[in-house]
């Protein structure tokens, strides 16, 4: 597996956990932002992707499927053995959705990523995704990152929403009995690249909710919500996730113990250079075939 090249800021921060209810997104509307809308819509900014490996649970916590019966979650908010995660298959919640116990789970290191197993294999004919985690080879290779963020509604209640923000920076943070490399975004509606009035912020009750990137146009996990500077949604604060491909390494070797694997994009020795040597020598392979057969 690749190692990261520049390493992050040692900055030890003491934050406020995003325990507790919500994603706050600036210029929030149902159409736009919410994951479950059941109105007609154009403007779903998740329209272009696959959220159905974002689960949540029976006692309120998230789970974000890696791997056949493997989830990740926050250390400080998951889904706890005997409890049910259920997963739905669209954005419609009316539609398939498959339902799976927690039978166990594990933290990893000292961090808050949380690594939690169901009883069985979510089930392989139910198009419920499994992400891959975005490997890329240095720290700045991430900023600026448009990020989807997973939470629940500013208003209250379980809706589900999807909103925006750019990665701003990296640092060790330290939030109560945890320590672990954090990825940071900003609330200040002025990103670049531009997310508009999608940008987001993490209040209480969202950590353990993933954020993720496009990748190809595939979502790949890069965060796990944790905490933010703020109590509220003031312009200048920031938000923390657990910063996953940091720790790709740990989570795999929990999810090797369970006979499953952790996968990367790009894959491991395989980046666009290497595609595009590949498609060159085969090219070549087949220009040469052909003047040799002709
Ligand atoms: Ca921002
Ligand atoms: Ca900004």
């Amino acid at each position: 597996m690749k190692k990261f090249l520049i390493s992050a800021l040692i900055v030890l921060i003491s934050l406020y956990p995003a325990v507790g209810h919500a994603l706050y997104i600036l210029d929030y509307s149902a159409s736009k932002n919410d994951r479950f809308y059941t109105g007609t819509r154009s403007n779903y900014i998740g329209a272009a992707y696959d959220f159905s490996g974002v689960g949540y649970s029976s006692s309120g916590t998230w789970a974000t499927l890696v791997s056949n019966n493997c989830f990740i979650s926050a250390a400080h908010y998951y889904p706890a053995a005997g409890s049910t995660v259920t997963f739905w298959a669209t954005d419609d919640k009316s539609g398939p959705s498959y339902t799976y116990t927690v039978t166990g789970g594990v933290k990893i290191g000292s961090t808050d990523l949380w690594v939690g197993w169901f009883d069985s294999s979510v089930d392989v004919n139910s198009s419920i995704a499994r992400y891959p985690v975005e490997m890329l080879t240095g720290y700045s290779d991430y900023i600026p990152q448009v990020i989807y963020t997973l939470g629940l509604y500013q208003g209250g209640g379980s809706k589900q929403v999807v909103g925006m923000n750019v990665i701003d920076n990296f640092y060790t943070t330290e939030v109560g009995a945890s320590t672990g490399i954090t990825a940071w975004y900003d609330y200040d509606n002025n990103d670049s690249p531009s997310v508009g009035g999608n940008e987001s912020y993490l209040l209480v009750g969202d950590s353990g909710a993933p954020s993720f990137v496009d990748y190809g146009s595939q979502l790949a996990l890069v965060g796990i919500h944790w905490a933010h500077t703020d109590n509220t949604p003031v312009m200048g604060a920031s938000s923390v996730d657990s910063f996953v491909p940091s720790y790709f390494d740990d989570i795999n070797a929990v999810l090797a113990g369970r006979g499953q694997s952790l996968s990367a994009v790009p894959e491991p020795g395989m980046n666009v250079y290497g595609l595009i040597i590949a498609c060159c020598l085969w090219f070549r392979r087949r220009r040469r075939r052909q003047t040799d057969y002709s």
